[in-house]
């Protein structure tokens, strides 16, 4: 069974980790979001690839889900004593990833290439695909003015309050090579519980992948990232509620309804199955929270045989 994941950073890692348990890692495509991208000190940074890449390698900060276990800070000291800007916290093993990343970057690589070359190197067997080789950077309005989107979550602390979110140059860049071809050929597609603006949404805005998608939305099996009316990780509620959308796991579903058929609910959410149903959508209720290793496989699992199942008499889209 093919499967492909449209994924944001650490929500959708956990998930991840149980897919390739669940599934032979080879069968497995991830697209990844980029929009989190950002140049510092010279580096091409790129978040969500890495924490994929780290997490699916067994080598991920459990504490954080970000960045390496057990790195140290040494060489931010010596930077942030040179004046500059320190507030982003890259670890000294870390930088040999953006270091590489950038070297092959400047020497003619694309982005793909570049991720693919870091996760070969950590042995990894799932396909890790950038959204698109173009840097497409998440840039939010906020009422302290005009920021990237990591100096709003690290830098500002999720402190100002979101007007507006655009992914600067989205509109001319391109899917990156495969990833249309990993959502036509997918015997499953599983958007992952990661934040619908920041991590799907700038997916989403790449010409082309929307309407990929909704060529196979009975295949599209989203995991709601909202549980109880708050993110699992991150701003997600926070940013919903401030843009005017409805900050509950069946406002996802509305953002996603036109090309996903298949929506997993936690099962404290189970009174919005009846509003999602609604959204002809077919739902599963089941226990979305992943802290053990056995609910991420669990969860794997479960939202594969959903993604896959069929009604009778229903076309296979
Ligand atoms: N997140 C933070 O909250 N603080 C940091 O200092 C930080 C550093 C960092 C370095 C490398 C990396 O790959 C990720 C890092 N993250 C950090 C996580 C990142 O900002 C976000 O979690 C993702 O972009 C959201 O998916």
């Amino acid at each position: 069974m093919k499967v492909t994941a449209l994924a944001g950073g650490v929500g959708a890692s956990k998930l991840l980790a149980g897919m390739v348990r669940a599934l032979p890692p080879s069968d497995l495509t991830i697209i990844v979001n980029t929009g989190d991208d950002i140049e510092l000190h010279g580096l091409h940074i790129s978040p969500d690839p890495d924490i994929v890449t780290y997490t699916l390698a067994g080598v991920v900060n459990p504490a954080t889900g970000w960045g390496l276990e057990g790195d140290t800070f040494r060489a931010l000291e010596v930077l942030a004593r040179y004046g500059r800007e320190a507030w982003f916290h890259l670890g000294d093993r870390d930088l040999a990833t953006h270091m590489h990343r950038t070297a092959l970057l400047r020497t003619g690589a694309t982005l793909t290439q570049a991720i693919d070359a870091v996760c070969r190197a950590w042995g990894l067997e799932a396909r890790i695909l950038p959204m698109c080789d173009e840097f497409v950077p998440t840039i939010l309005e906020t009422d302290r003015g005009t920021m990237h989107f990591q100096e709003y979550l690290v830098k500002h602390r999720v402190e100002p309050v979101v007007k507006s979110i655009r992914f600067e140059g989205a509109e001319k860049a391109s899917p990156a090579a495969g990833v249309l071809e990993a959502i036509a050929e997918a015997d499953a597609i599983v958007v992952c519980p990661s934040n619908p603006l920041i991590s799907i949404g700038p997916i989403l805005a790449v010409p082309g992948i929307r309407a990929a998608l909704r060529a196979r939305r009975n295949c599209v099996a989203a995991v709601s990232p909202i549980v109880g009316g708050r993110s699992l990780k991150g701003p997600s509620d926070i940013m919903m509620r401030q843009l005017g959308y409805d900050a509950a796991a069946k406002g996802v579903a509305r953002m996603y309804a036109d090309f996903c058929g298949r929506f997993v609910l936690d099962e404290s959410d189970a009174a919005q199955q009846d509003a999602i149903e609604r959204m002809e959508m077919r739902v599963l209720v089941t226990q979305t929270v992943m802290c053990a290793q056995s609910d991420k496989e669990r969860l794997a699992r479960e939202v594969l045989v959903f993604a896959t199942s069929s009604r009778a008499g229903e076309a296979g889209a």
